[in-house]
């Protein structure tokens, strides 16, 4: 029987809402997914996210068959499998004949840019699907951005508020405020009833793939096991229950805090679920809302997570789609050292970037903040090659896909967009850090000695980065009060930061 449509299903567009899916008939299409060396190797991922975008890829072949599908599954050591989207497709459509090809846009430019040559390749029509996992469309976000001298989370957060109806009373955000960011820097507690992400035992689906990705990937960073990841949208929802009833109630009030031995506190450990499909972005805000209303979470919990969702997400795909490819290649503050071989063992003095970088290395995940103000941070103030920092946040988090992650890294993080995504650095000195969490309480560095021996090396690096940048920088009114507080300090003083700096530079 002629096959209609050959749908091509990608390792991050595992929902039954994929457009190509829903547009999809089983008695006359069939599905192709494909486990490709390419897309594992083009940075050289964690082997736990490897190893669960592997299981769950298995696990959602399963749930379409299940649905009646004809689904051909690519295993990596299938004989013949020649290890790209690109490649595999071809050999699919010479093998099946299909009429045409179709597909959901990818996530990633790299891979979307490729798709749109595949009709040359495979000599049969590709049809290219738009993604609605996502509440802003390209258009949507092209029509906000285009009069828009700066652009700005917070406005282009409240569009969606209303779009959604998310914590929207008559009209108006509930409380009476849009933002409760205010709330949600307390720093935390060790506590003994921290909640814990629930964790899912792999099956033997998960334990095969676990074998592969050992003996495959096994030179890649990061521990395999213990693996707990959920792996099916069945598993990612008890995920989401167990984060809504344990953890929500808190996410707000400590969502920028740290803690040494607590890697997960009270967060949701849900990106890399609804990132692959596994679970639907406003579905999972809608549930957050319920808790909200029934009096289970506070507003600043309920705000506070919805805005990361709705707002952030949605803010740094829209920049992404915007500013590809320039966008890549941006290093507004000409930063060119190496990425530290530290980032890839962990073995530093700095118990900060220690407890970061170890758990990164455990559990594929670290939180926003101790991404952003911890490693994120070191680099920018350490003047890491843009470039390097992307590509380790791409390789080390189970939740990194490019449109994301770059927006994230060099936006936010490394202000190599020069201020496109953001208003600021987030440049932060030790004392932060120490505000924020108990990391310098078992640091061999002092965060409290400014430079010179023992002295926090966060301290002189945030000087020597302010005194870097002085051109750049000082006319952002959003620096002002630093650089005042630069220009203030005697010479001496500047010099010994300065010194000090050198000396931690020179060190990496
Ligand atoms: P929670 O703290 O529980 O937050 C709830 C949800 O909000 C997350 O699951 C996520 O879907 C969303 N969210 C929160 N902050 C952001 C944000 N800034 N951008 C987009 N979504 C957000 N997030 C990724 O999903 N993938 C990445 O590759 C990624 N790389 C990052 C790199 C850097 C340098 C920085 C500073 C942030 C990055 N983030 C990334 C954003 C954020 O740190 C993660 O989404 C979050 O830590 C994931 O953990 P969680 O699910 O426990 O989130
Ligand atoms: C990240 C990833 C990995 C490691 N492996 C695969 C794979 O073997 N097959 C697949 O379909 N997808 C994989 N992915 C996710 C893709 O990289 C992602 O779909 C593209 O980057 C497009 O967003």
């Amino acid at each position: 029987m002629t096959i209609r449509n050959l749908i091509i299903v990608l390792g991050d567009q595992l929902s039954l809402d994929n457009a190509a899916l829903k547009s999809g008939d089983l008695a006359c299409d069939q599905i192709l997914m494909v486990e490709a060396l390419e897309e594992a190797t083009y940075v050289r991922h964690h082997k736990k996210k490897i190893a669960f975008i592997f299981s769950a890829m298995r696990h959602f072949c399963e749930a379409l068959r299940a649905e009646g599908w004809k689904v051909h599954y690519v295993c990596l050591d299938d004989d013949d499998n020649r290890g790209s989207f690109r490649g595999e497709v071809s050999r699919a459509v010479d093998d099946l004949q299909p009429e045409r090809v179709r597909v959901m846009e990818a996530g990633e430019w790299r891979v979307r840019t490729d798709m749109e040559d595949w009709h040359k390749a495979l000599g049969c029509p590709v049809d290219i699907l738009e993604d609605q996992r996502f509440i802003c469309s390209h258009d949507r976000f092209r029509n906000w951005a285009k009069d828009r001298k700066q652009f700005r989370m917070e406005y282009f957060y409240r569009e969606m508020r209303k779009t959604t109806g998310l914590l929207m009373v008559e009209g108006k955000p509930a409380g009476g405020k849009w933002n409760y960011d205010s709330e949600n820097r307390k720093p935390a507690d060790a506590d003994l009833f921290m909640p814990r992400p629930n964790q899912t035992e792999p099956d033997q689906i998960t334990s095969d793939v676990l074998e592969l990705v050992a003996s495959r990937f096994g030179d890649h960073f990061g521990d395999l096991t213990p693996f707990w990841f959920a792996v099916t949208a069945e598993e990612a929802d008890a995920a989401l229950d167990s984060f809504i009833q344990d953890a929500l109630p808190r996410f707000g009030d400590f969502q920028d805090a740290m803690l040494e031995q607590e890697p997960f506190l009270y967060h949701s450990i849900l990106a890399l679920y609804i990132n692959v499909g596994l679970l639907d972005p406003l579905k999972v805000c809608q549930r957050v809302e319920a808790a909200y209303h029934s009096g289970h979470a506070p507003l600043n919990a309920a705000e506070g997570f919805i805005r990361q969702v709705i707002g952030w997400r949605e803010y740094v795909r829209g920049i992404y789609w915007l500013k590809m490819p320039e966008y890549r290649d941006m290093n507004s503050l000409k930063a060119s050292r190496s990425l530290p071989e530290f980032y890839w063992t962990g073995e530093t003095d700095m118990a900060c970037m220690r407890a970061a970088i170890g758990q990164t290395k455990t559990e594929a995940y670290a939180h926003h903040i101790q991404r952003l103000m911890v490693t994120g941070n070191f680099a920018l103030l350490a003047g890491i090659d843009p470039k390097e920092v992307h590509e380790w946040y791409l390789a080390v988090y189970a939740d990194a896909f490019e449109w994301v992650e770059l927006p994230n890294t060099l936006g936010m993080s490394q202000y190599a967009d020069g201020g496109i995504l953001g208003s600021k650095p987030y440049a932060a000195s030790g004392a932060y850090i120490n505000r924020m969490s108990n990391h310098c309480e078992a640091c061999t560095y002092n965060v409290k000695t400014k430079y010179g021996e023992g002295a926090c090396p966060f301290n002189s690096l945030y000087w020597d980065f302010l005194a870097r940048n002085l051109e750049t920088l000082k006319d952002n009114p959003r620096m002002r009060q630093m650089y005042a507080n630069w220009e203030r300090m005697s010479d001496d003083k500047r010099a010994a930061y300065r010194r000090s700096a050198a000396e931690v530079l020179d060190a990496l």
